[in-house]
């Protein structure tokens, strides 16, 4: 009998494409659907479930130009938190927290959320005046926060140097315990998998090229697999949203820099939380494998390549090594970068746009895994009643105009 090696039994699942849904499928694209949703991100994958789960859509499709949850929902550091400074910004992260904390049981699907808590550091007079006012603002909009002392967060992270010494002394943080961590691509595989049971065409290796409009309406998408017609279409192409506004007229305000994170060889555990340090631009958790996560500070520099430059690496591991002493032996494995595109006000643009039926979600910078569930749920609505939910409302293209500007600045962890 012929011995099946593991590499010729997934080629032989792949060929007979019979036991694999149809997410791992690659269907062709139908040529007219209900609505489309360009990027199969996280954030795409969560707004055609929601669409289909809240909204009772069904001709619903997905377009990814690679695979799906490859783009920044696969490079990204999952923190979760949602102790933003102002009440548009925070109760739209609370909404999204609240929707991770049930998602594994609502997707059937472990995504391996983990609650364990998200410190942002203090190491200056102001620092600690932002943290403590920030934390007073989080308590007003019913959120969870705290200040805690040096004391306290040595008491809870034995490896931090608190030392009074050093180059930026630790002089407080605020403590977030419900924010924590989650587990990347299953997300996006969870999202998918829930996505597909209810019909959604989710379409891999195909790009759009270009979007038909006809009389100040969407009337399709150009695709690398051919047109498709659809009168509702929403674009969620972290990093390049730019680009494919283009494509039907659209300037946006937003600019795609590269940001980059790395993680060590496996490690016994000794970091059961998250650590932020806005100061010194960088942050660390561990990873259920047992690999530190460690992110850099976004690279200066315009670019879509995604890959940023050392001197970024350099500065967050001297900052991590002056946080965390003992991470001065460890060996580092991988080092990745994403583009994220940033707002002038730091916040995502989520809505309705000058041209009909075109929908946006992008903009969220360094900050929108924690916003997977939350953003798909709003633009779901949005999409679905050609007007934002409550909660995105604030956060539409016309603020830009209007100057009703959201400058959630002082609450991004990582430096901009
Ligand atoms: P993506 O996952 O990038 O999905 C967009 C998809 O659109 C991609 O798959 C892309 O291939 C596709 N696409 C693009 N153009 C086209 C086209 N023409 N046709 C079809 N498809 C197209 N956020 C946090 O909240 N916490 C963190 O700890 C955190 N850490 C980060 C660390 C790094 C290094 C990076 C890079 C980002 C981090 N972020 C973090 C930000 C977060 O990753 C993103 O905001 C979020 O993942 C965006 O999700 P998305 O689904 O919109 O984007
Ligand atoms: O927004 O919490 C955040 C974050 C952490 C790392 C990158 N973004």
């Amino acid at each position: 009998m012929e011995k099946y090696s593991a590499l010729k039994l997934i080629r032989h699942a792949l060929e007979s494409n019979r036991k694999w849904p149809r997410a791992w499928r690659r269907p062709e694209p139908a040529r007219q659907y209900d609505a489309v949703v360009v990027g199969g991100g996280g954030h795409g994958l969560a707004t055609a479930y929601y669409l289909a789960s809240q909204h009772g859509m069904r001709r619903i499709a997905v377009l990814e130009k690679g695979w799906i949850g490859g783009g920044n929902t696969a490079r990204n550091t999952t923190i979760v938190r949602s102790n933003y400074l102002w009440t548009e910004a925070s109760l739209l992260y609370e909404k999204s927290l609240q929707l991770w904390e049930t998602l594994s049981q609502e997707l059937n699907y472990n995504i391996m959320f983990s609650q364990r808590g998200v410190y942002n550091l203090g190491h200056t007079l102001q620092d600690m005046r932002d943290i403590e006012r920030r934390v007073a603002a989080n308590r007003l909009n019913g959120i969870d926060a705290e200040v805690v002392s040096p004391e306290q967060i040595k008491a809870a992270i034995p490896i931090i140097n608190t030392s009074r010494e050093a180059r930026y002394p630790i002089l407080g943080a605020s403590l977030q315990r419900r924010a924590g961590v989650a587990r990347h691509d299953a997300v996006a595989w969870a999202f998918a998998r829930a996505a597909d049971a209810l019909g959604v065409d989710i379409i891999e290796q195909c790009e759009v090229q270009g979007i038909d409009c006809q009389g100040g309406r969407v009337t399709g998408l150009q695709t690398s697999r051919g047109p498709i017609a659809t009168g509702r279409v929403g674009l969620v192409v972290a990093g390049h949203a730019s680009v494919v506004a283009d494509m039907a007229g659209l300037r946006l305000p937003l600019e795609s820099h590269p940001l980059q994170a790395f993680v060590s060889e496996p490690l016994r555990p000794l970091l059961d939380t998250v650590v932020m340090s806005n100061a010194v631009h960088g942050y660390a958790s561990q990873s259920d494998k047992g690999e530190l996560v460690i992110g850099a500070g976004i690279d200066a520099y315009n670019g879509y390549g995604q890959r940023g430059s050392f001197h970024t690496i350099e500065h967050a591991m001297q900052a991590m090594v002056e946080l965390f002493p003992c991470f001065s032996r460890v060996r580092m494995l991988r080092l990745w970068g994403g583009i994220v595109d940033v707002s002038p006000d730091a916040c995502p643009i989520i809505g309705k746009t000058p041209v009909e039926g075109l929908y946006l979600n992008c903009g969220w910078g360094t900050g929108g895994f924690k916003a997977t569930p939350g953003s798909g749920w709003v633009l779901a609505h949005t999409m679905a009643h050609d007007d934002p939910h409550e909660l995105n409302a604030p956060f539409g293209l016309e603020r830009f105009t209007t100057g009703a500007l959201i400058d959630e600045h002082g609450a991004a962890a990582v430096a901009h």
